[in-house]
């Protein structure tokens, strides 16, 4: 298959800093949807990561006629029965575990860890995993699908002001800093999303000749 370029179909600007560096090594030329003079609105309604990452593809490669990338990524947290999940970016407004109002100036990241917080308080089982899973879809309906976890603890409190989303309250395996505090090019090399955008690397590899 020979293509020229790919579309990275994200509009949430802390992924398409972690794309742009995962991607900087492919041999073609790399858009984001900020290259993009028109937008299209993609409601992500589905039930699973993967079901939204294809519904996010397929619209995306039609309307724009190019070869993308989408990712649905989510933090799925052991005792909550893995929500937020699907719900992530979402998390405040839902009605599991009640609605979590938005305050002045607040943003929606830190409306959705309060809710998680407040969810947590006093609990032992901290448990929780990021999931990504990442499509790469063409306007001819060619389709690869990776995935990629990355296992930890929520923290009982903020730290840190790096990274995106819940990165201030979520503490790795094996690491006593929260992903909100380290570097992005350390972030990219355990997260979930980074070990996703390896292995659509390695297929890409094979098919892009
Ligand atoms: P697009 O659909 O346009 O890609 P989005 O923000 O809606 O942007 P998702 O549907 O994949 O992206 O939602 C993922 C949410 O999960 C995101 O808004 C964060 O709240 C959270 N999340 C995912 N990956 C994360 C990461 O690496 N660090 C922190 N939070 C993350």
């Amino acid at each position: 298959m020979i293509i020229d370029k790919i579309l990275i179909g994200t509009t949430n600007k802390g992924k398409i800093r972690e794309f742009k560096k995962l991607f900087k090594d492919l041999d073609i030329k790399v858009l984001t949807l900020e290259d993009m003079p028109e937008k299209i609105d993609v409601v992500e309604d589905r039930e699973t990561f993967l079901e939204n990452a294809l519904k996010k593809a397929k619209e995306y490669a039609n309307f724009y006629k190019l070869p993308v990338i989408t990712e649905d990524a989510g933090l799925e947290v052991e005792l909550l029965n893995g929500y937020p999940g699907v719900y992530s970016a979402r998390f405040y407004k839902i009605e599991f575990g009640g609605v979590e109002n938005i305050g002045d100036g607040e943003t929606k990241d830190e409306a959705n860890i309060r809710k998680l917080l407040r969810l947590l308080k006093g609990e032992n089982n901290r448990k929780a995993r990021f999931v990504s899973n990442i499509v790469f879809y063409t306007p001819e309906s060619f389709g690869l699908w990776t995935e990629g976890y990355l296992y930890g603890r929520i923290a009982e409190e903020p730290k840190g002001d790096k990274g995106f989303g819940y990165d201030p309250i979520f503490i790795p395996e094996g690491y006593n800093q929260t992903l909100a505090e380290l570097d992005l090019e350390e972030k990219n090399k355990i997260s979930h999303r980074g070990k996703a955008s390896y292995r659509l690397k390695k297929l890409l590899a094979k098919i892009l000749k």
